[in-house]
């Protein structure tokens, strides 16, 4: 059978995943990882994404053309960071641009970092440590306009958020399974901390992001179809906060809404059908009062590791629901 596509790569002439997207200035500029090809042979912590620096995309619109303006951030810059730059996030603060960024340390534990530009395309010039208290991966940084910025962040599996118990990294047992919640057992949650004013740190403990079903129950470890995987993001549609997320395993993009950053969030249903490749990672932004989903499939390569973004228009329906995108 023909394969169709809804939405053309965005790029193609090198390999890119988790677009982050921002409006800044009337521009949309996206943070991607940047995937490269590799002879890891694939597993279940994602060992094959190995990546190492990252690329600024811009389009002066949603149909204009997309520009790469080159390498914004590598691993060989950063003084704390050893391999895998995975997926990045960024914000503008007073005319000052911070790239968010997960890589192993040189213990082989995920922490997050800071890098800092002039311009929302880099070069960006890397904090010589990571942020103190950060670990796991996929940050998320959102700019609520009522009360500051915060970091969304954390996954399973590959990124790690199961062996964190009690501040600690758990680092006996192997595989992505150790120290998983049993089925029956809550779900390990996204993170979510108040920035600094600098940006540069966390101004409180981290917290846990609590989805809860229409019961008020929190979802459950062996709900996989809808509990939190990685890829966490948040945007703000009529006064409501929505935490949308990958299901990993499951392959869906999900979303819960909330009356504040902190939630809890409700489950509210699937806003991506599965992708073609494994991971499925995205961001939602809004251009001019329309509202834009980017994600990423396989289109190109057809191999799970070497992803390409694209965007494609998103719609919430009058009662706050997102139309789900097939
Ligand atoms: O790109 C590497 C990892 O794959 C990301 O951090 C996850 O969200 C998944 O997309």
């Amino acid at each position: 059978m023909e394969k169709k596509y809804l939405s053309a790569p965005l790029v193609k002439h090198i390999y890119t995943a988790d677009p982050s997207a921002h409006v800044f200035d009337g521009k949309i500029y996206i943070y991607p990882s940047h995937d490269v090809e590799n002879d890891i042979p694939f597993d279940d912590l994602g060992s094959h994404f190995a990546m190492d620096d990252y690329h600024v995309i811009s389009m002066d619109s949603p149909i204009s053309e997309a520009v790469d303006h080159g390498v914004a951030l590598h691993v060989s810059d950063v003084p704390w960071a050893s391999q895998q730059m995975w997926a990045p996030d960024a914000t503008e603060k007073d005319g000052k641009f911070y790239l968010f960024f997960p890589a192993k340390d040189y213990d082989g534990i995920f922490r997050i970092g800071v890098a800092i530009s002039s311009s929302p395309t880099g070069p960006f010039r890397p904090e010589a440590k990571p942020i103190a208290g950060s670990f796991s991966i996929d940050p998320a940084v959102f700019k609520d306009p009522a009360s500051g910025y915060y970091l969304y962040f954390g996954g399973i599996w590959g990124g790690q958020l199961q062996r964190w118990r009690d501040g600690y990294f758990k680092s006996e047992g192997e595989g992505p399974f150790a120290h998983l919640p049993e089925p029956r057992e809550p779900a390990l949650c996204a993170k979510v901390v108040r920035l600094s004013d600098d940006l540069l740190s966390f101004s409180e403990d981290v917290r846990d992001l609590v989805i809860i079903d229409e019961e008020g129950n929190a979802l459950l470890a062996g709900d996989t179809e809808r509990r939190f995987f990685e890829a966490s993001w948040v945007h703000v549609f009529n006064g409501k906060y929505y935490f949308s997320y990958s299901t990993g395993d499951t392959h869906f993009i999900c979303y819960a809404i909330a009356d504040n950053p902190y939630g809890p969030f409700t489950y509210a249903g699937r806003l991506l059908d599965p992708v073609e490749g494994w991971t499925t990672h995205h961001s939602i932004c809004e251009f001019e009062g329309e509202w834009f989903l980017f994600y990423h499939d396989v289109e190109l390569s057809g191999e799970t590791h070497l992803r390409n973004i694209k965007m494609v228009k998103l719609s919430h329906h009058a009662d706050g629901s997102i139309h789900i995108v097939e």
